[in-house]
């Protein structure tokens, strides 16, 4: 009990510290300069509070064990209090007293604090639930189709792989329906009592309800509309690339498999929630005699290790006139596994809030996709270090989706054969052929195009969970009408209110929020369009520019664009960071950039589907999915019942991760 007590203590003292600097700065009396001279205190403070956090919080996922989780959950318990007292102190002020716009920006962003609002119970309770369906995803377990007595088939790696190589309908269908059932029943009622307390933590935040709260850092009453209209700019290009995919797989699994108006069944493509369809190359390929090169041989030919592989990262940021990550990143950051020592592999990039250090944990293996990564990493280190010099509060992303977009931009640029080829990794000629544009762009869609309906319906469901516009008895239901909207993609086999399928996400049950993804993957083509612009390499009149072949490396008008966004970091509403980015030109969410990007792959499908008489678009084609509680859930399937098992060790590696994720990693 020590360190709890000395968590307490130093918790006292804290909020002692900063209510006596709020006496000292008189604070609604004096105006500007006491809150001036508060909001300074209350920096120091966090930044200090915030890196005690996230060295805590660094050491358990680096080292997973016993020791360094309970140190990292009472380093979390401790900053939740800060924070609160903060909010305590900052909810009193009123826009008069303070005066100061920027002032009264910093005030409204600190005082919303999402669950650290709620009373000390019942965040415990909160953090408790979170970690029960956390504990569920992580020790699910499933048997082998074909082999009931190989069991412990885990998501990661095993079920990703075979959701991804496998061609068996049957087989893909066992572990689809098998993976939903072992993961969302369970978690049902923990879900339900989730949403009230993100709704009753809202309310205390002075919000309606936990949409509210989670639109919060985009600042847009809006914000439903704008990406839905977003949407509807995107869904012609979606819809040929549906139809498209759609007679492939006619083509591969039969017609009595794949109706030729129907949505897409689930599990055949490619992903456990077929949030992105690249991994079903093989059976859709365009030009199948022209792959697009994996350069993943020769990056093992010539060397590279996880360590080359960010240093070619640093460089790309530094060719664009950036910053170079510093020496405390190159000997802080784990970029690969470390035999023997447990570490919790999802790439992240850790914000020490000290100026100074700046870490990635990445378990990297040498190839493309991970290369892509690295850059994608890099980009939230390059948004960290260009806001590093701000006031805590604004150390952040223009919004949620800016943060993901930066990597991604630039790694548009790092995927294309122009700069592989300048890496030495792709020795053929430039290619005059058309057909290698089209597979590489069709390759980019299967990932970026049909991840877009996927991460919508993600978070259209729960915002109209959280507004209570859906009863409870129809939670699963309504995750298949929107799944069907938005995607055309239907479940393999009839689902009923016995399920709750949105749970088998990992960001279901660790209450993340989803839309930045979302606005990430349309803002990153409007950031690659614009950076382009800047850099020479596309001009909307002249058609030898292609924006799907520009690469920006080396070019220090596009970073400097980039940075002039990246530097304001929250401190601006994110239409004016888009505006920094693009010299003016654009100040809102738009899908032009995105369709730019795609048109000749547009026009190919259309021409493509045309030729074939493909129909457009998809037709509900029977039930879906059972308003009533079916047991098909919960009960034995096929004879063979694997209990989840909550080990210790599996509530120990589950806690942590959603109480950072939401705060401080990216
Ligand atoms: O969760 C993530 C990242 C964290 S920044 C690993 N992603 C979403 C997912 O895995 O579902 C990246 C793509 C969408
Ligand atoms: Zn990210």
């Amino acid at each position: 009990m020590p360190r709890q007590v000395s968590a307490m203590y130093r918790t006292a003292l804290l909020l002692f510290t900063v209510s006596v600097a709020a006496e000292a700065a008189d604070v609604p009396r004096v105006g500007p300069g006491g809150v001036r001279a508060l909001l300074r205190q209350v920096d120091g403070l966090a930044s200090e509070q915030c890196t005690r956090n996230v060295v805590a919080q660094w050491r358990y996922e680096t080292d997973v064990g016993e020791e360094t989780q309970l140190a990292a959950l009472s380093a979390q318990a401790e900053y939740s209090h800060f924070q609160r007292a903060v909010w305590d102190l900052l909810k009193t002020l009123k826009r008069e007293d303070v005066g100061d716009p920027d002032l009264w920006r910093q005030v409204r962003l600190l005082s919303v604090v999402g669950p650290a609002a709620l009373p000390l119970e019942k965040l415990e309770r909160y953090n408790r639930l979170i970690n029960d369906m956390l504990a569920i995803y992580n020790s699910a377990n499933v048997c082998a189709y074909r082999d009931p007595f190989h069991c412990g088939l885990r998501l990661d790696p095993d079920l990703t792989q075979l959701m991804a190589r496998s061609r068996d309908w049957e087989e893909l269908e066992h572990a689809w329906t098998e993976w939903r059932r072992l993961t969302g029943p369970r978690m049902r009622p923990i879900y339900e009592e989730v949403v009230e307390l993100t709704n009753e933590a809202a309310r205390l935040n002075n919000l309606t309800d936990g949409a509210e709260l989670w639109m919060f850092p985009y600042e847009s009453p809006t914000l439903k509309l704008e990406v839905e209209e977003v949407w509807e700019e995107v869904r012609p290009l979606y819809e040929q690339l549906h139809a498209y995919v759609r007679r492939k797989l006619r083509d591969h699994y039969g017609p009595d498999k794949i109706n030729r108006h129907a949505p897409l069944p689930a599990h055949v493509l490619g992903n456990m929630w077929a949030q992105t369809w690249s991994n079903i190359l093989d059976i859709t390929l365009p030009y199948p005699g022209k792959h697009f090169l994996d350069v993943t041989p020769q990056m093992i030919e010539q060397g590279y290790t996880p360590a080359s592989m960010f240093q070619l990262a640093d460089h790309f940021f530094i060719s664009l006139n950036l910053s170079a990550a510093p020496p405390e990143f190159w000997s802080g950051s784990l970029l690969e596994e470390i035999r023997g020592r447990p570490v919790v592999c999802q790439p992240s990039a850790w914000d020490f809030c000290n100026g100074k250090d700046f870490r990635i944990k990445m378990c990297t293996r040498v190839n493309l996709k991970d290369l892509v990564t690295a850059h994608h990493e890099m980009g939230h280190l390059q948004y960290f270090l260009q806001y590093r010099h701000l006031p805590k509060v604004y150390r952040d992303g223009a919004n949620p989706g800016f943060h993901e977009a930066v990597g991604e931009a630039v790694a548009l640029s790092v995927a294309t054969p122009r700069h592989l080829r300048s890496l030495g990794l792709l020795r053929s000629s430039p290619s005059e052929d058309s057909a290698h544009d089209i597979n590489f762009l069709f390759a980019l869609a299967l990932d970026k195009v049909a991840f877009l309906p996927f991460a919508l319906a993600l978070d259209r469901w729960r915002w109209d969970i959280f507004r209570e516009s859906v009863a409870k008895s129809r939670y699963n239901c309504h995750w298949w009408r929107l799944r069907e909207q938005y995607s055309g993609i239907k479940p393999p086999v009839l689902r009923s209110e016995g399920d709750f399928d949105p749970g088998s996400k990992y960001h279901v049950p660790a209450n993340v929020p989803y839309i930045r993804y979302f606005v990430g993957t349309i803002l990153q083509f409007q950031l690659h369009r614009t950076l382009c612009k800047r850099a020479g390499q596309y001009s909307p009149e002249n058609s030898h520019y292609l924006l799907h072949q520009c690469d920006i490396h080396g070019s220090k008008a596009a970073g400097e664009a980039l940075g002039n966004m990246m530097a304001l970091g929250a401190s601006h509403p994110w239409p004016d960071a888009l505006r920094a980015a693009t010299g003016g030109e654009e100040y809102k969410l738009s899908a032009s950039a995105l369709r730019d990007y795609f048109r000749p792959l547009e026009d190919w499908l259309r021409q493509e589907n045309l030729r074939t008489q493909e129909p457009i678009g998809w037709t509900y084609d029977g039930d879906y999915c059972k308003q009533s509680i079916e047991t098909a859930g919960l009960q034995v399937y096929g004879g063979y019942y694997n209990e989840a098992t909550s080990t210790s060790f599996v509530l120990i590696t589950s806690l942590i991760i959603p109480i950072i994720s939401s705060f401080l990693i990216w």
